[in-house]
């Protein structure tokens, strides 16, 4: 979690099945620890099912790590639909905080309230993106059909003002609250997945790169192509395109996955399952060596939830090549880099893969190519900032049997 009040020994944030969070001492936990009233610092709310928690930086710029809890389930108020979803950011924890009606050390994020949108059952701290000092913050929410299930881009703010979403505004922003005076101020983005049911934002993940971070949510229900059904996909996305406005961004603030599809847009790409069933976008761990540099690696978890038709558990490793960085290239939204990556990088596939590999042995596969919708031998250099650089590969998978293990 960071460290959550300030004694500088960082602390964890556990759920419980009673729906309450619990803040530890991770330097002083005991190699068992029975969790009890008294264990540390609680985030409860009365028919509240907390069931996310997230490290969210230092969201308010005061110095201090802050808190995010989510309640996917709950209903904002004012909603009259259900299952909204809700998170709390907190800039203080300290003794039982009640969440719900009252107010917060911090400051609320609702779900739209046209409901079932199911926000904030995931979510990451994704740093400082936007470069005011704040570290912001990513929330899933894997809302059923006929949603697409969508992820919100959160920025921070010293405001204790509720975030307010609505992804269907017109003429205002999708993701927003209120300054001081009372104004309506932008506050994020919202993103949607390609189809109904495809669950985007069941999981949310970041890669932290200096100054930017590539944003990573998955749909692990949905397909790239239609006519490989549950092969799954993970959207990543620069932040520094969703920043500079260079994506497909509706007038509200709204990126629809559909528009990355096709011709590449600079800074978004849709990573696709590599056979029916796999079901990539469970899960993401950052395995990016430099920070610095422009290689963003990643691992994207494809658990296969019906392993009976031979489709394995898998977990594949992927690396894009962002764009430089924006200081030495004073025009990089509108002008090509001119960079020699479009002409060495494997050219885009289809996502769909090769059909047996899918079902195959687990073994590690170089060219079981599934990257997307990424640096397409006709297109501008510039045309995709994150294009793809190598797809390393499956990992070994025998993870019924043995421990997960790296082969690649
Ligand atoms: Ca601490
Ligand atoms: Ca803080
Ligand atoms: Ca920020």
């Amino acid at each position: 979690m960071g460290d959550i009040d300030g004694d500088g020994r960082d602390e964890v944030g556990v759920t419980d099945t009673n729906g309450e969070v619990t803040v530890l001492d991770a330097e002083t936990l005991a190699a068992e620890t029975a969790l009890t009233s008294t264990s540390g610092p609680r985030v409860r709310g009365t028919g509240i099912d907390l069931v996310s928690t997230a490290a969210a930086g230092d969201v308010n710029g005061d110095g201090r790590d802050d808190l995010y809890v989510g309640a996917a389930s709950w209903t904002v108020p004012g909603s009259s639909a259900f299952a909204t979803g809700a998170g709390w950011v907190f800039t203080e924890v300290s003794g039982t905080v009640e969440v719900g009606a009252g107010d917060v050390p911090g400051f609320r994020i609702n779900g739209p309230v046209r409901g079932y949108d199911l926000m904030g059952g995931s979510a990451v701290g994704i740093g400082d993106i936007d470069g005011d000092g704040l570290d912001d913050l990513m929330l899933g929410g894997d809302s059923d059909a006929p949603k697409t299930g969508s992820a919100l881009v959160v920025l921070g703010s010293t405001s204790r003002a509720t975030v307010v979403t609505d992804p269907d505004a017109v003429d205002a922003p999708a993701v927003a609250s209120t300054d001081d005076a009372g104004a309506t101020v932008p506050r994020g983005w919202w993103i949607n997945g390609l189809a109904a049911d495809d669950h985007l934002g069941h999981a949310v993940g970041a890669v932290r790169m200096d100054g930017w971070s590539m944003l990573l949510v998955g749909a692990m229900d949905g397909a790239r192509d239609a006519a490989v059904p549950g092969s799954g996909y993970a959207l990543a996305i620069d932040s520094r395109a969703l920043v500079d406005g260079t994506l497909p961004l509706s007038s509200s603030g709204v990126l629809e996955s559909s528009e990355l599809l096709g011709d590449a847009y600079e800074g978004g790409t849709i990573i696709a399952g590599h056979g029916a069933g796999v079901h990539l976008g469970r899960s993401f761990a950052d395995f990016t060596a430099d920070p610095s540099g422009r290689d963003v690696t990643f691992a994207v978890g494809a658990p296969a939830l019906f392993t009976w038709d031979g489709t394995l558990p898998a977990v594949r490793i992927v690396t894009l090549r962002a764009a430089a960085p924006a200081t030495p290239e004073p025009s990089t939204t509108t002008t090509p880099t001119g960079e020699p990556t479009s002409s060495t990088e494997p050219t885009a596939t289809t996502g769909t893969g090769p059909g047996p590999s899918s079902t195959a042995a687990p073994t590690a596969s170089a060219d079981d190519g599934a990257l997307a919708s990424t640096g397409a031998d006709d297109l501008l250099p510039a045309a995709f900032a994150a294009a793809a650089l190598v797809l390393a590969g499956l990992l070994a998978l025998a993870l019924r049997h043995r421990p997960r293990r790296q082969t690649n």
